[in-house]
Formats: C-alpha cells, sequence, structure tokens
C-alpha cells in the first residue's frame, strides 16, 4: 500500500474506534459533558500521534491493531491538550480543527472539565490494551503520565507562560517546545513500540526519533503560522507573532534547514527497523505539511 493510502487506514480506523469509547456510556445522565468531549474528540484532525503508534507497534512486529487502546488515549490526551490551550485563559482562540473552540460552544466551565476528563479517560482506555514482555502496563502507565504531567507538556506550558515576557534563548526554545509538543509524540511512539514487544534497543530507537520528529513537526506549525492560511489550518494564523517561536528565534529560511536536518536525525534512529520505509516517507512528507 502507498503512503496515502497506509495514512488512510490507520486513520479510518482511529476514527472508528474514537466513535465507539463513548458510545456505551451514553445511557449516563452528563450527557453535555459526552457531548462536548465528542465535540473535540471527534473533529477530526491529522490522527498523527495514532498513525506513528499503530506503524513503531507494526515496525515492532505486533499486530498493529494492538496499538489501537494506546493510540486512541494518545489522541485523547492531545485533544485535551488542544481545548485547555483555547481557553481564554491560555491562548484565547476562537477557531480549531475547522471550527468554533469547545468553550466558544459549550462554555469555559464545560470545556474546562471536557478536557479534565478526556484525559482521565485515556488512563482509563490504554489501561485495557495489552502487553507482552519486556513491557508491563505500569511501564505505559508511568510513560504516559511523566510525559503529559508535571515533567512534560503540563511542565512546557507553564514554562512556556512564565517566560512569555522575556526573549528565550535557543536552549530554553528547544526545551520548552521539546516537551509541549514533542513529549506527547514520544508517549505516541513509545507506546506503539511497547505494543508491538519491541526489545530495549527499538524502544530507544522509537523514543530518538520522536524527539527528532517532535522539534521538526514544532518548527514547521511556527512557520505555518507564519505561511499558512486560516482556510489549510482551520485555526487562526499569525497569532503566535509574539510568542518565543522558532520562526522569532531563527527566522523563516533558517527553520526549513531545522525541519530538514531534525526530520534526517528522526529517520537515521529508523535503522533499528527493517521495515521502515512507511516512516521515512511519513517523516519527509511532514516536512512539506500544509495543514
Ligand atoms: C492544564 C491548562 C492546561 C493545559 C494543558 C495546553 C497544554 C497543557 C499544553 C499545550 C500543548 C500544546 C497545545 C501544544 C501544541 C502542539 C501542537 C503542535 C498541536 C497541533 O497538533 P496537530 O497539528 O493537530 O497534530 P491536529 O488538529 O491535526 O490533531
Amino acid at each position: 500500500m502507498n503512503l496515502d493510502g497506509q495514512i488512510l487506514q490507520y486513520r479510518d480506523f482511529t476514527e472508528d474506534y474514537l466513535k465507539n469509547i463513548y458510545k456505551k456510556f451514553r445511557t449516563e445522565p452528563q450527557t453535555q459533558l459526552f457531548n462536548a468531549m465528542e465535540y473535540s474528540l471527534l473533529a477530526g484532525g491529522k490522527r498523527l500521534r495514532p498513525v506513528f503508534a499503530y506503524e513503531f507497534c507494526r515496525m515492532c512486529g505486533g499486530q498493529w491493531q494492538d496499538a489501537a487502546p494506546f493510540a486512541a488515549a494518545v489522541e485523547m490526551i492531545h485533544t485535551y491538550s488542544l481545548i485547555h490551550d483555547d481557553l481564554p485563559c491560555m491562548d484565547n482562540d476562537d477557531f480549531r480543527r475547522g471550527r468554533p473552540t469547545n468553550h466558544k460552544v459549550y462554555g469555559e466551565g464545560m470545556a474546562v472539565l471536557a478536557g479534565d476528563a478526556l484525559l482521565t479517560d485515556a488512563f482509563m482506555i490504554a489501561s485495557t490494551g495489552k502487553l507482552s514482555q519486556p513491557w508491563t502496563m505500569a511501564d505505559a502507565i508511568s510513560l504516559m503520565a511523566e510525559g503529559a504531567g508535571s515533567l512534560g507538556m503540563v511542565g512546557g506550558q507553564v514554562l512556556d507562560i512564565m517566560s512569555q515576557e522575556r526573549e528565550l534563548s535557543e536552549q530554553e526554545v528547544l526545551d520548552i517546545q521539546s516537551r509541549k509538543t514533542g513529549r506527547l509524540i514520544n508517549i505516541a511512539c513509545c507506546l506503539g513500540a511497547m505494543a508491538g514487544g519491541a526489545s530495549r534497543n527499538q524502544f530507544e530507537a522509537a523514543s530518538q526519533f520522536a524527539s527528532g520528529l517532535g522539534l521538526a513537526f514544532q518548527i514547521r506549525d511556527d512557520m505555518l503560522d507564519v505561511i499558512g492560511t486560516r482556510e489549510e489550518m482551520g485555526k487562526g494564523v499569525g497569532t503566535d507573532a509574539e510568542k518565543n517561536t522558532f520562526v522569532r528565534l531563527y527566522g523563516l529560511e533558517k527553520c526549513e534547514t531545522l525541519v530538514q536536518q531534525y526530520t534526517d536525525y528522526a529517520i537515521s534512529a529508523l535503522e533499528a527497523f527493517d521495515d521502515r520505509e512507511f516512516m521515512i516517507a511519513l517523516a519527509k512528507s511532514l516536512t512539506e505539511r500544509r495543514v
């Protein structure tokens, strides 16, 4: 199967899996909460993190479908972070994934709670997954918690907020963005590898891939805030002009070079896998993404 066909298969599977999560709870009375959660969870998006999880599972010798609970859990954490990131007390954005942001539709209180519930339920869904030697569910859950919490994504968001009034050094921007964006990509790749029964060496390679790819992805994201359009991105653009972005630090031209360099670094980690053509093609395609 070609790159686009395989991505589509992974995405369709993700959509179906996510649609089914709350179906069985719909007899519960907290209908408005489920509506708010599904409004953002089922709003599309590239589903890139699930694609990473499935493909690392497959590359490590597993059935890619075995990564489904972990892939869904990562997408739930990702969706929570977007809902909270859009809140008036954070970035105060009105538009996301081509539609009004969660708080614009459901109000701030419900948007906070929808994010809280998605984060917490992600652990419930992940815990239904199955892992084989040498990996245990405790490994998976601690990887998720460490990467999403104060040491990872939330920690990165805090460092970002605390440094908004001053210009940051290169190392500081790299550190913040590795936590804010990179850690969740790391969780996706590493959980996928675990679900596929990765060796320690393959696990380390998945983690190395994620650290390069995460930076390349964020630098491209910063570029798209300048060169992208609202129609393509499904959200407001030009909103990061005052922030400590890679574009502000390096300028557009150097950012393009850095996206290539970090992608090459990520691809070099894939030598630990025999069947790596899809992942190489995916990583390369992301260097030119417009969405
Ligand atoms: C506890 C208030 C609170 C916040 C949680 C908000 C937060 C911590 C962290 C922010 C992390 C964040 C939103 C980083 C941006 C990452 C990023 C590049 C998102 C866009 O990802 P895509 O392009 O989006 O994969 P789609 O829509 O395609 O899924």
